[in-house]
């Protein structure tokens, strides 16, 4: 019998275990690590953070599945079999993220940052108030997950653009693609939202140079990835108030460490990572079909481009 192995290094898979084992009974749904397991009869591993180096132990693998939208913690592993690595899309998770990402930018549009400050002070002054369609908002990303929050936004009346790594055609709302027009994306956005994936391109993004042109006062929220961020650079341009504020859902390690600064900051909002997530029946149902699929010689769906690192 076939193995679909689960295998994180930070997660407790038991769960969806016991949904696989019930809706694919024609496949062995183990736990890594499971030492008994003859590693030639894994042929589908399904990853949250892999220890790197666990994959390339299974001679007869013949997909790998992340349980979730991000693929960034499985290619991250140096040996990584070259077999299809495919990525689970929840149609519940793009209007997940863009209730989250509504919440925050109305945070800042609304001046809540600044009412909350004001509210530990006891003091009674109104901050001041416009109108959505003034507030630009820039979204990073113009994926399943960008595309989905930059029409919520639109539909909030907020001014929105996008930025991507190649052109958009048709998406009625101004777009940006490439490095080169990432400083006329910036430059006039009040909210900058991260939706990127985390690839060797993106890391980091979120630093000294990319703040350097947003416009004095703007906003950031942060759902891609904890790496997309440089921490010290973003309390460098708060500290200058260069930066207004942000809210940040994930982190490079998760937990937040107790001692990271970016907990006791009152111009920073922490969320544990749950800006959305995908079910974990519907990962199921997607991790099974897609194993069926490769079974009877075809090709998996969602899959990713494991050079282009989404
Ligand atoms: P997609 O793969 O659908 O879209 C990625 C987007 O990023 C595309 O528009 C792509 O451009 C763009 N992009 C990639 N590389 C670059 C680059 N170098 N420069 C400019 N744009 C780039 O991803 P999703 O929308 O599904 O998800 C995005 C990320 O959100 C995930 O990878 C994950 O990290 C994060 N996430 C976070 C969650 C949370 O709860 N915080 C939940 C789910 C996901 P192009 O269109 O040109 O290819
Ligand atoms: C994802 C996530 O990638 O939850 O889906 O971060």
């Amino acid at each position: 019998m076939t193995t679909i192995l689960l295998c994180s290094g930070t997660h407790d898979l038991s769960r969806l275990q016991s949904i696989l084992q019930r809706i694919a009974p024609e496949f062995d749904v183990r736990l890594w690590p499971a030492p008994d397991l003859d590693p030639a009869d894994v042929g589908v591993a399904v990853c949250w953070y892999p220890p790197p180096g666990v994959l390339s132990g299974f001679p007869s693998l013949r997909m790998i599945s992340s349980l979730a939208a991000g693929v960034d913690s499985i290619l991250a592993d140096p040996e990584l079999p070259d077999v299809p690595v495919c990525r689970v899309i929840d149609p519940n998770l793009a209007p997940g993220m863009a209730e989250y990402v509504g919440w925050a930018t109305l945070y800042f549009h609304r001046r809540f940052d600044e009412a909350v400050a004001l509210h530990r002070l006891r003091e009674w002054r109104t901050p001041e108030q416009r109108a959505a369609a003034q507030t630009r908002v820039g979204v990073m990303g113009l994926g399943v997950l960008g595309l989905a929050v930059a029409n919520f936004l639109r539909g909030l009346s907020f001014d929105v653009s996008g930025w991507s790594r190649t052109q958009k055609q048709g998406a009625d709302m101004t777009t940006f693609a490439g490095f080169d027009e990432l400083p006329a994306f910036l430059e006039d956005r009040d909210i900058v939202v991260c939706l990127l994936p985390l690839t060797p391109l993106t890391r980091g993004i979120l630093g000294e140079s990319t703040f350097a042109l947003m416009k004095r006062g703007a906003a950031l929220i942060n759902c891609g990835r904890g790496e997309h961020l440089v921490v010290p650079d973003l309390i460098a341009a708060l500290d200058a108030g260069h930066l207004r504020g942000a809210v940040l859902d994930v982190f490079p390690v998760e937990p937040l460490a107790a001692d990271s600064p970016l907990w006791g900051d009152p111009r920073v909002v922490v969320t544990p990572h749950m800006a959305s997530a995908a079910r974990l029946e519907v990962i199921a149902e997607q991790v099974v079909a897609n194993a069926r699929k490769v079974f009877a010689g075809a090709q998996p769906l969602n899959t990713v481009d494991c050079v282009r690192g989404y």
